[in-house]
């Protein structure tokens, strides 16, 4: 029976401290904690009870589905005018070792690869390269949706969009309208990282800030671009910082509905610049869906991101809040490989991913960028 967890918790005979109590009921009666309460759940709560409270809303509003779509990676470059401590992948433009950068046809060749295969969308990131404006990429989404009218275009995190609208001196919505109008359709989560400005100042200190990161999103979703939102966590910050940067997001959310996804992005430490910091446990990362899934009462689903947490813990997070496992991905994504995932060339067909949330007891279900149903798999 839904809830019987909680009701278990809630009853007489529980030994549940009364704060733990107090947001138990909270999320039974579907109300929004508080931020000192997402903070008590950090400091004091056991993975069983996050679990049971996320499991609950989960199913509350995705029911047993499990979405995922089919989709693949473009990384233009990874040529970087910034800095940031936790990235293995970036190289500045005078560093010619592990450095690439792909012209226009080259890119257009891997659109030409999936040619005839059901795939729904591309997401397209990379480097803030100091040469690769916003004319030549609405150009590029151009000669993309003339190509493949019918691929989703997600594309180009807030950093990249900061860059490339400062240097064409356009403001947010001048320049989100260009790209709307040459046929980007939304925006991926990237670039939010940790919204503390100190801790921020710490690991990424050159690049845009919280408030343009949310400034930009919100722009967006004035104009109808809806996006997702990430957090990068398990690094320098505290719990605070965590459940900051998730209310930050959750008042944006309040006042515009434009988040789809939530995507908790774990910290991989290898051959970057904060190896020397060790990487959360497996408990850690299940305990931060299940608390983010608490606490993010009003964006509708949670993304366990295979390649970078890898596919055995994704199956996990299933009981931990998380109804999504994004895509297909085709190992067209170098971020997490060089960051030391255990995912080194991440691609898994239809039928692997359908196997994999099978395995779990969940209801595979194929959608669009949007959370359409394109199929159910049960
Ligand atoms: O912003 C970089 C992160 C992000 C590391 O919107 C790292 O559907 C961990 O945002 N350890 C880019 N994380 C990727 C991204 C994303 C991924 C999947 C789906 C979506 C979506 C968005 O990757 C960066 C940064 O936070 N990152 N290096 C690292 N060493
Ligand atoms: Fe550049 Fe993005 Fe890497 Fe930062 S995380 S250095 S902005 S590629």
């Amino acid at each position: 029976m839904p809830g019987e967890d909680i009701q278990n918790l809630l009853s007489a005979e529980s030994s549940l401290p009364k704060e733990l109590k107090k947001i138990a009921e909270k999320v039974f009666n579907q109300e929004r904690i508080s931020f000192e309460e997402g903070i008590s759940l950090y400091t004091t709560a056991e993975l069983g009870f996050v679990g049971s409270l996320a499991n609950f809303i989960r199913e509350q509003k995705h029911g047993n589905k499990t979405f995922f779509n089919r989709n693949f990676h473009i990384e233009p470059t990874n040529i970087c005018v910034f800095d940031c401590k936790f990235c293995s992948y970036s190289r500045l433009l005078k560093q010619k070792d592990g450095a690439w950068e792909l012209n226009e046809e080259e890119i257009l060749n891997i659109i030409k690869k999936y040619d005839g295969q059901a795939v729904t969308e591309v997401h397209i990131v990379g480097g803030v390269h100091p040469k690769m404006g916003l004319r030549y990429f609405a150009d590029l989404i151009k000669k993309i949706k003339e190509y493949r009218p019918d691929l989703h275009v997600k594309a180009f995190t807030a950093v990249e969009l900061e860059y490339m609208f400062r240097k064409a001196k356009m403001s947010y919505e001048e320049g989100l309208n260009y790209f709307k109008e040459y046929g980007l359709n939304s925006l991926p989560g990237g670039g939010a990282e940790i919204f503390d400005e100190e801790i921020r100042k710490q690991i990424c200190e050159d690049k845009c800030t919280s408030s343009q990161w949310l400034e930009i999103h919100e722009t967006a979703h004035r104009l109808g671009i809806p996006s997702n939102a990430t957090m990068l966590y398990g690094h320098i910050e505290n719990f605070e910082h965590r459940i900051d940067h998730m209310d930050r997001l959750r008042h944006l959310q309040d006042k515009t509905g434009g988040f789809n996804t939530f995507i908790p992005l774990k910290f991989r430490n290898k051959g970057n610049q904060m190896s020397h910091v060790k990487e959360s446990s497996v408990v850690e990362d299940l305990r931060n869906y299940a608390i983010a899934r608490i606490y993010l009462d009003n964006i509708s689903h949670l993304k366990a991101y295979w390649p970078m947490i890898g596919r055995t813990t994704a199956q996990l997070s299933l009981s931990y809040g998380v109804d999504d496992i994004d895509g297909t991905i085709d190992d067209s994504t170098r971020i997490y490989t060089m960051a030391g995932s255990e995912e080194q060339n991440p691609a898994l067909s239809t039928q692997q991913l359908v196997e994999l949330i099978k395995q779990v007891n969940r209801q595979p279900i194929e959608r669009d960028t949007l959370y359409n149903v394109l199929q159910d798999y049960s």
